[in-house]
């Protein structure tokens, strides 16, 4: 495999490569298209608008937009223009986006005017100044109409002279404790992931229509609906709203996609969806999945109704993309396949060593060219995650005697629901400040399809309250201050959670109890 050039632009290296691809669609969302040639003109005009708003080389923007034919345009205008987009979920609350904010330092922000309302209310949160609103989709006395503002800016005829080393774009990825940790990407970081992953184990081709139900905020999605796409010249489609089954079926059924990306959840729902389309009713060759495990029994269900085979394979913000993973043809359900080519995995025992024999569970190390250069502005937990040439995953593997890698849980108590981080402590720090609550703990349980679902255990200041109507309010209470996918699924009243000598939490007789049922 060629690596990139010392100067290297992820961005005009795209635009190279499809710049025989004038008139053929590069992306479709609910309510526009855009040719190639639309799209190299308007990130052209992206990037010129950036150097007329005054923003810089090496300076920020925050995205915080949904998945429309916009999102390619912001984030390959910026990286044309070796500005740095700080890609974010648009899922978050307010505080979120004012610690991101003021983590980043953005000079100017792009936004979906369903969001703005969101975002302006964490820059009244936030002490750092945008100098620059930018709206897709309207705008208002304060802010600029991202459409007029491509309209009227004259295209950059040069993308800027960026080595494939530098920063190119950061991800927010959320830790146990603390704050969300901005991993920093490089140019060639996006390279990799396409010549290693996108084009010889998923094998698109330039006649594919790709459909991430993961959005374009995630490394997943911007692989999926992004990175590899465009690497080979193929088309995307881009859907804004929530991927319920029924979204997603309707995409599926109209636009005839090849290729679609999602999370085991996501597969686990549309299987039990009384609106699950036939097979003569879609146009799929290949099913891809990550974000969490794909239990075996999904992935078989799914194959037996579609012919399709659905590809499981483990990423992470850290490394970008896939780095272990099944291939069209040798999946091995309830497992993740195993290392791609370019990357190596080792799994360590207790004390550091390498284990060497089968159906030994160690933690999972990975090492790879799209690995991040760190966490911007935080020594600490970059140490920790990045070790030299190797990455330390979190999780917890082993390899069975035919050589695929079996997932065994994390080492940390993050949870993977739906496909995205949860932080037990930080479902636990809301619950607490519930007036009902005196005290939480926080713990994954393994529902009927082998999925995690965060659940509560809550002690109330006043047993006697417990309730199923407390109950439904304290999920509520959660819902309404954080993301979405946090809420605990199953709140239990007990009348005192297990603690050590020293008043430490039990979690994992928590966890025992809930295995004895
Ligand atoms: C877990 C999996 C078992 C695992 C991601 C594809 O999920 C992605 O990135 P995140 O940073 O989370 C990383 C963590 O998620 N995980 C992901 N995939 C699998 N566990 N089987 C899987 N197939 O704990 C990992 O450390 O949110 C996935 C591509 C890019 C990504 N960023």
């Amino acid at each position: 495999m060629q690596a990139p050039p010392e100067r290297f632009n992820f961005a005009q290296h795209l635009l190279a490569f499809n710049a025989t691809r004038a008139s053929k669609l590069a992306y479709l969302d609910d309510r526009r298209r855009l040719t190639y040639g639309e799209l190299a003109d308007r990130v052209r005009r992206l990037a010129g608008a950036l150097q007329a708003l005054g923003i810089r080389r090496e300076e920020r923007i925050l995205l915080l937009m949904h998945d429309t034919c916009d999102w390619p345009v912001v984030f390959l205008g910026a990286l044309y223009a070796g500005v740095v987009p700080v890609a974010v979920n648009t899922l978050l609350k307010d505080v979120d986006y004012a610690f991101m904010l003021e983590h980043c330092r953005a000079q100017a922000a792009f936004v979906s005017a369903p969001l703005l309302p969101t975002l302006q209310a964490a820059m009244q949160r936030s002490a750092h100044e945008l100098r620059h609103l930018v709206v897709a989709g309207g705008s208002s006395a304060d802010t600029q109409d991202l459409e007029v503002l491509l309209a009227s800016s004259t295209p950059a005829l040069q993308p800027a002279a960026t080595g494939a080393d530098e920063p190119a774009f950061w991800l927010y990825s959320s830790g146990s404790t603390g704050r969300p940790k901005g991993t920093v990407h490089t140019h060639a970081n996006l390279y990799w992931t396409a010549e290693l992953y996108g084009k010889p184990v998923l094998g698109l081709r330039e006649d594919d229509l790709c459909f991430s139900a993961a959005k374009l905020f995630f490394a997943y999605g911007l692989g999926n609906a992004l990175t590899f796409p465009l690497s080979v010249g193929a088309s995307v489609l881009l859907m804004a709203e929530r991927p319920t089954p029924e979204a997603v079926f309707k995409r599926w059924i109209e636009h005839k996609p090849t290729v679609f990306f999602g999370a085991p959840t996501g597969y686990a729902a549309m299987l039990v969806s009384p609106q699950l389309p036939a097979r003569e009713q879609v146009a799929l060759r290949l099913c891809s999945s990550a974000g969490e495990a794909l239990p075996r029994e999904i992935g078989e269900r799914f194959t037996r109704h579609f012919g399709v085979p659905i590809i499981d394979g483990i990423g992470s913000t850290e490394m970008l993309h896939i780095f272990i993973s099944n291939r069209p043809h040798d999946v091995r359900y309830g497992t993740s396949g195993k290392p791609v080519d370019g990357y190596r995995v080792q799994l360590r025992d207790e004390q550091g060593q390498v284990i060497e024999g089968a159906n030994e569970v160690g933690d999972l190390y990975v090492e790879g060219p799209s690995a991040a250069l760190m966490y911007w502005g935080n020594r600490a937990k970059s140490r920790e995650t990045f070790q030299g040439v190797w990455t330390r995953t979190g999780d917890k593997y082993y390899r069975d005697a035919d050589g695929y890698y079996v997932y065994a849980g994390r080492s940390d108590d993050m949870l993977k629901v739906s496909g995205q981080y949860v932080s037990p402590f930080e479902v636990e720090a809301t619950l607490l400040e519930h007036q009902a609550v005196l005290e939480a703990a926080v713990i994954g349980v393994t529902d009927e399809n082998g999925l995690t679902r965060p659940k509560a255990y809550v002690v109330l200041k006043n047993p006697a309250q417990a309730s199923e109507a407390l109950a439904q309010e304290l999920q509520r209470f959660v819902k309404e201050r954080l993301a979405p996918h946090k809420y605990p699924r199953i709140v239990e009243f007990l009348p005192e959670l297990p603690k050590t000598a020293t008043g430490k939490i039990q979690r994992f007789r928590l966890r025992e109890r809930e295995a004895g049922r």
